[in-house]
């Protein structure tokens, strides 16, 4: 029996090299492909319909909900790239590694970070044309991949986001008209406004959002709040909530946290519920394990606490950083130099505890 197995297999080697059989067997892959992996053949912007993009299309805000193409409450489940102009940032815009985190980490939306200052930012140095080609090549994957995609705009030691207002209003204007008819592609204009109060944050943003709303009539749009977008100036204010923008659809407001950070842990969630309560759309388009530094010990119980409280509110959030830097935040080790396909032993403690309870939100709610 085994003999004529071997035989067999021996025969149907033969036939496979044959010029005809070769093609058939190809064109059955190819097929096979299209079938088992929806969206990433396609290349268009219309997704196949069982990707994050395909099931959900076109978001928006209802209240203080993120809202998919049917009106159901949804939620991105996200991770963060670390700064693009960064040698540990760059390698992992890549649509492999975007693919991996749809498909072994349960992610359906990307972060694209952009520092304007420092670094090789946007706006100190750094060379415009390819981190704007860098942006679009992630936007790009994300799209044939069927994933969200934000484009963040990274404002840090910047400070206030005003500083360069001439090259992100350009910046904003270009995306917008290039991305206007995408249903996937979500601006965040200012990722972390510190030492400038709420009103000059929210007159930039009026002049963003104007900008943006020129091409993209409909995109989600995120706004940074004060102290490194913590909603208020200090860590009991709720100037954000208590006075949002008005006269513009589809804008939510940054709540950033760091884990392993106590006054976060102490301080931030009140201000979320008073936001949430208020009727202020908010989302984590940042948060990490570790302290505000972005390294130190993680802490897993106080992000089993974040979980329950933004899972309970349905708030979508973004994990920093997808990365192999030597800092705790970052979700893969720095002895890791695959940029994409990471087995568990690739990745840091961050990283497989992000890994595990995304997976764990996906089994309960889907992409
Ligand atoms: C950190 C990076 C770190 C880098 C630093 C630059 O993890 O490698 O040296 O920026 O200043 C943020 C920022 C984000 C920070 C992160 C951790 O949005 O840029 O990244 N953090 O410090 N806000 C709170 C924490």
């Amino acid at each position: 029996m085994s003999r004529k197995i071997k035989k067999e297999t021996s025969v149907s080697f033969h036939r496979f090299t044959n010029n005809r059989y070769r093609r058939f067997a190809a064109l059955l892959l190819i097929i096979c492909m299209i079938f088992t992996m929806p969206g990433e053949l396609s290349g268009s912007t219309v997704s196949a319909a069982s990707t994050p993009l395909g099931i959900h299309g076109q978001l928006s805000v209802d209240g203080v909900n993120l809202v998919d193409c049917n009106g159901e409450v949804f939620q991105l489940r996200g991770i963060s790239t670390h700064g693009i102009n960064w040698d540990v940032g760059k390698p992992y815009v890549n649509k492999k590694a975007f693919k991996t985190l749809r498909d072994g980490w349960g992610v359906n939306a990307i972060r694209l970070s952009m520092y304007t200052e420092g670094y090789n930012g946007y706006c100190s140095g750094g060379d415009k044309t390819e981190l704007e080609t860098l942006v679009n090549q992630g936007v790009q994957y994300a799209t044939e991949l069927g994933m969200y995609v934000v484009i963040d705009w990274h404002i840090l030691s910047d400070g206030n986001p005003n500083e360069y207002s001439k090259e992100v209003k350009e910046f904003f204007t270009t995306m917008a008209k290039k991305y206007k008819n995408y249903s996937n592609v979500i601006y965040e204009i200012c990722n972390e406004p510190n030492g400038c109060s709420w009103s000059s944050i929210k007159s930039y943003a009026k002049k963003i959002i104007k900008a943006i709303r020129k091409y993209d009539k409909d995109a989600v749009i995120i706004v940074g709040t004060p102290t490194w977008s913590q909603l208020g100036t200090n860590l009991t204010s709720n100037e954000v909530a208590d006075n949002p923008i008005t006269g513009y659809d589809n804008i939510m407001y940054s709540l950033h946290f760091y884990a392993a950070e106590s006054a976060h842990s102490q301080y931030l969630p009140d201000k979320l519920t008073y936001a949430v309560e208020k009727g202020l759309p908010v989302i984590v388009s940042e948060f990490g394990l570790s302290a505000a530094d972005g390294n130190g010990e993680i802490d897993k119980s106080s992000a089993n606490q974040w979980f329950k409280l933004l899972n309970k509110y349905n708030i979508s959030y973004f994990c920093w950083s997808l990365s192999n830097k030597n800092e705790s935040s970052a979700l893969l080790k720095s002895t890791t130099t695959k940029t994409s396909g990471w087995k568990s032993s690739d990745l840091s403690a961050a990283g497989k505890y992000i890994k595990k309870k995304y997976l764990a939100r996906l089994e309960k709610v889907g992409y």
